[in-house]
C-alpha cells in the first residue's frame, strides 16, 4: 500500500485519480478548498481512516506548510504527489483579460505546484524514494487564442517538471508530466464563471477525454517498474488536433 497525495481532489481528474488509487487499496491524502466535497468522496471511498482530508488553498504557502506538518503519523510517508489542482479563467484576448484572473492562475497553477513540491520533497529525499506527477496541459506546448496566461502557467509546469528531474538525478525520485487536451470536468465551468451553456458548448458534438482517462494514465505511470521514469505524456481526444498557422491579411 502506498500513500498518494492528490491536490484538487474535490472534482475532475483529482477525484477520478483518488477513486482509482483507492480501488487498488492505496492510502490517500486529498486536498482541495471544498471540504464538503472531500468528505463526500472519503465516505464513498471507505471512510476517513483510508483518506486524510486537507481543506486548503494551494495558493496559501502557510496553509500548505501547516497541513504537511500536521499530517497524522500513518500518512507522513508520502510515496506519490499528484500536483493536479489548477484552473483556467477566461478565454479572451490578452488586452481584454482581467489582471486579477491572471494573478489567480499564476498563484494556483505555478505557486501552488512549487509550494506543494517544496513541502513534500524533503520527506521523499529522506526516505530515499518518491514520485511526483505534475498535471500540465497541451496548452503548455501549443498556443491558441485566449490561452495567454493559462498556457504560460502550464509551460512553467512543463519546464519545472524537467528541471526537477535534473535536480533529482540519483535521488531515486521519479518525476512525470501529464499533459491532457480537452477533458470534460468542471474545468470549462470554472473557466466561463459558471456559464453552463458556454461550458457545454466546448464539448458539443465531440468526445472529450474523461477524468477517468487521466486517472488511468496517472495510475499507469505509477505502476511502471521502479527503474522507469515516464518523463512526459501528452493526450488528446481523437477529435482534437492542430490547425494551420493563422495568417492575418489586410
Ligand atoms: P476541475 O475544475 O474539475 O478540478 C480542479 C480541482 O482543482 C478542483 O478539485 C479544485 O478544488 C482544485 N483547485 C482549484 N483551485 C484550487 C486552489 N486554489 N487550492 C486548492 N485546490 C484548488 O478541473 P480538472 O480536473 O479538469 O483540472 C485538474 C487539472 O488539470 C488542472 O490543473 C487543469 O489546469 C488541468 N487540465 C485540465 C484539462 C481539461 O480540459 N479539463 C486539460 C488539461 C489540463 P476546489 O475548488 O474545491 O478547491
Ligand atoms: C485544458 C485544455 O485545450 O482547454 O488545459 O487548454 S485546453
Amino acid at each position: 500500500m502506498k500513500t498518494i497525495f492528490i491536490t484538487g481532489a474535490s472534482s475532475g481528474f483529482g477525484e477520478a485519480t483518488a477513486r482509482k488509487f483507492s480501488s487498488e487499496g492505496h492510502r490517500l491524502i486529498l486536498l482541495a478548498r471544498r471540504r464538503e466535497k472531500l468528505i463526500d468522496l472519503a465516505h464513498q471511498l471507505g471512510g476517513e481512516n483510508k483518506c486524510h482530508l486537507i481543506s486548503a488553498d494551494v495558493r496559501d504557502k502557510e496553509e500548505v506548510e501547516n497541513a504537511l506538518s500536521g499530517l497524522p503519523e500513518e500518512f507522513r510517508s508520502i510515496d506519490v504527489l499528484v500536483n493536479n489542482a489548477g484552473l483556467a479563467l477566461g478565454l479572451g484576448p490578452a488586452e481584454d483579460a482581467s489582471l486579477k484572473d491572471w494573478e489567480i492562475m499564476v498563484d494556483t497553477n505555478i505557486k501552488g505546484v512549487i509550494y506543494l513540491t517544496k513541502a513534500v520533497l524533503p520527506g521523499m529525499i529522506r526516505r530515499g524514494h518518491g514520485q511526483i506527477i505534475n498535471i500540465g496541459s497541451v496548452a503548455g506546448s501549443w498556443p491558441y487564442p485566449g490561452g495567454n496566461v493559462y498556457g504560460s502557467t502550464k509551460a512553467f509546469v512543463q519546464q519545472f517538471s524537467r528541471n526537477l528531474r535534473s535536480d533529482l538525478s540519483g535521488k531515486n525520485i521519479r518525476v512525470s508530466l501529464v499533459e491532457p487536451g480537452m477533458s470534460e470536468t468542471e474545468f470549462s465551468l470554472i473557466r466561463f464563471e459558471g456559464d453552463q451553456e458556454k461550458a457545454k458548448a466546448v464539448y458539443h458534438s465531440m468526445s472529450p477525454l474523461s477524468a477517468d482517462d487521466i486517472a488511468e494514465t496517472v495510475f499507469w505511470i505509477c505502476s511502471m517498474p521502479a527503474h522507469v521514469n515516464v518523463n512526459q505524456i501528452e493526450l488528446m481526444p481523437i477529435a482534437q488536433a492542430w490547425a494551420p498557422f493563422s495568417v492575418y491579411r489586410d
